[in-house]
Order: structure tokens, then sequence, then C-alpha cells
């Protein structure tokens, strides 16, 4: 009986002993923009299976709404709760040295995704995301040799552009590829502008819109910073009778699933993808700060062009 009482004991120290060791999860606090576009919705679903069940974090997710100051309540929430890691989403560039001091003082190391800040670069460890400006400058390429290839014989042609959240690096980025673009040509015109927050409900309006003032008949070319706008679009300008695709040039971005079949239907003439599946490479920073390993500043992912030349090859796989 003693010896069974012992062994238990000891058994039950072991148990003690194991537990007391066990590594607690970290705590990822996840700042998100939003859940504006399809992009982001899969952006927001690839952190939550790299940080999923058994990856040895938690991850605590919030989506802000589209808006910064709501962002910043919820990084002081954080700090105050302590989380181990913030991620940050930012929506838009400006605004953020006050609450990354903040977050430097209280030792939690900031590793910012998708958009970038306008911030000192000592206030985050590193930035994992897509080159914008390459981005706007690979769809005016595409749009030069593709007016070529059709034999384009007007001498003007005009452009719509449709813009995503203002101030926000997409935003800015792919409005620069665009202005770019026509200042290289001065036979391209810019013919109508508005925003459409890179939502599709905002592309059909600001599309509506611009319709409604300066009419359909004009327009060569719709130039959508993201394809929710792109949609968005595509139904105000059927609504006209016209064929988006055949008797308008239609630009996107993202790449993701519905627009593609849109742009193997020929529907949508260009897509530039923009790639959103960062919750991998934000896991692998932070495995490899917890081994001491300092990451690269700047990562940016891998990205393509896709038209109907080569859409079928992505959309066997596409999965978002
Ligand atoms: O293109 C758009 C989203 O910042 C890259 O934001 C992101 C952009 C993306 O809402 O669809």
């Amino acid at each position: 009986m003693k010896k069974i009482s012992a062994v238990l004991g000891a058994l039950a120290a072991a148990a003690v002993m194991f537990t007391g060791c066990q590594k607690q999860d970290l705590i990822v606090g996840f700042v998100q923009a939003g859940h504006e576009s399809a992009w982001r919705i899969a952006n927001t679903e690839s952190f939550e299976q790299a940080f999923g069940k058994d990856s040895g974090y938690i991850l605590d997710m919030h989506d802000c709404n589209g808006s910064r100051d709501l962002q910043i309540e919820v990084i002081r929430k954080l700090l105050d709760d302590g989380v181990d890691y913030l991620v940050i989403a930012p929506v838009v560039e400006d605004g953020w040295e006050e609450v990354l001091h903040e977050a430097k003082e209280a030792d939690v190391p900031v590793i910012l995704c998708d958009r970038q800040i306008s911030a000192d670069s000592n206030l985050y460890e590193c930035w994992v995301g897509s080159y914008f400006v390459g981005e706007g400058r690979n769809a005016v390429n595409w749009l030069e040799n593709y007016l070529k290839e059709i034999e384009w014989k007007k001498e003007r042609t005009f452009i719509v552009h449709l813009q995503g959240t203002k101030g926000s690096s997409a935003q800015k980025g792919r409005t620069q590829g665009l202005e770019e673009g026509l200042r290289n040509h001065p036979e391209w015109k810019l013919l109508g502008f508005d925003n459409g927050n890179f939502s599709e409900s905002g592309g059909y309006i600001a599309m509506k819109k611009i319709i409604a003032s300066i009419g359909i008949d004009m327009i060569d070319v719709v130039y959508a910073e993201n394809d929710d706008m792109a949609i968005g679009a595509v139904e105000a300008i059927r609504e006209t009778g016209k064929e988006p695709g055949k008797d308008i040039i239609i630009i996107s971005f993202d790449a993701g699933r519905r627009a593609l079949e849109l742009v193997k239907q020929g529907v949508i003439n260009c897509d530039v993808e923009c790639n959103p599946m960062h919750g991998p490479l934000v896991k692998n920073i932070i495995d490899q700060k917890e081994k001491g390993i300092e990451p690269e500043k700047i990562m940016n992912v891998k990205e393509s062009l896709y038209d109907i030349t080569n859409v079928d090859e992505v959309l066997e796989t596409r999965t978002y």
C-alpha cells in the first residue's frame, strides 16, 4: 500500500512539473483593417488558419471596420491586456507614431502587414505586403500592349478611374501607376474619377454617378483599383446596355476567384494579382523571433497578372 501511494505521489509530482514547464500559447493581437472586400476576407482567413488550433498561438482578431481611429483604440486595449505580439493591417498610412511609441514602451513587437505606414521604421519590426506601385505599373503596361494588340485606332483613349480607400498604400500605389501612365501617354485622357472605397457597392455607386454625369458612350477604359469595385462597375455598365470587356476595357486588381471567372468570360480584361496570404508569412516571422532570429524589414509577396491568355492556369487552384 505504502509502495502504491509512493508511486502515485511521484506520478502526481511529475504531472505538476510537466504542466509547470509547459509552454504557454503566445497571444497575437491582429488588428485587421476591416471586411470591405473579398481580398480582405481571404486575408483574415489566412491568419485564422495559420494561427489556428495547435499552432502554439492564440489569435486575438479585431475587425476595425475601415477605421484607423478604431484600430488605435483596439491597439491600446490589447497593450493593456498584455498581448505578446501586435500584427497591424493599417487602414491608412498616416497617424501611427504615438500609438506605436506606446507599443515600444510596453515592449510589444509590432508586425505590419498589407498596407504600409508613414511612421519611423524603428517603431515596427517589419512589414509584409504587396508592391502596390508595381501593381499599378503592371496594369498600365498591360493596357499599352493590349491597345497595340487589338490595333486600337482611336486618337484619344478615355479612362475612368475608380479609386480605393483614400490614403491607403494600395490606393496610393495603384493611383501612382495610372498617373505615370497618363503622363507617358498624352493621348490617354482621364475622363471620370470617383472613390469607391474598395467595396462592390462603392464601385457600383461611383460608376453610376460617372455615367450619369458624362454618359457611357465616350468611356473606353475603366481602371478599378480592386475586384469588388470592378464587379460593381460591371453591373452599372451592364445596366446601360453596354458590354463590359467588349465595349469598355475593364482593368482590376486582386485576382480573387469571382473576378477571375469574369476574366475567363471576357468581362474583365486584365486582373493584376494582389496576394492576401499573409498569415503563414507572419507566423513564420514570429516563430523566428521566438528563436532570436530578426526578420527582414520588408517582405514583398509574390504576384502575377491574369488576362484571357493565362486565366485558366490560376482558376484551377485559386481557393479565394
Ligand atoms: O486590394 C483591396 C482591399 O490593401 C491590398 O485592400 C489591400 C487592398 C485590396 O480592400 O481589395
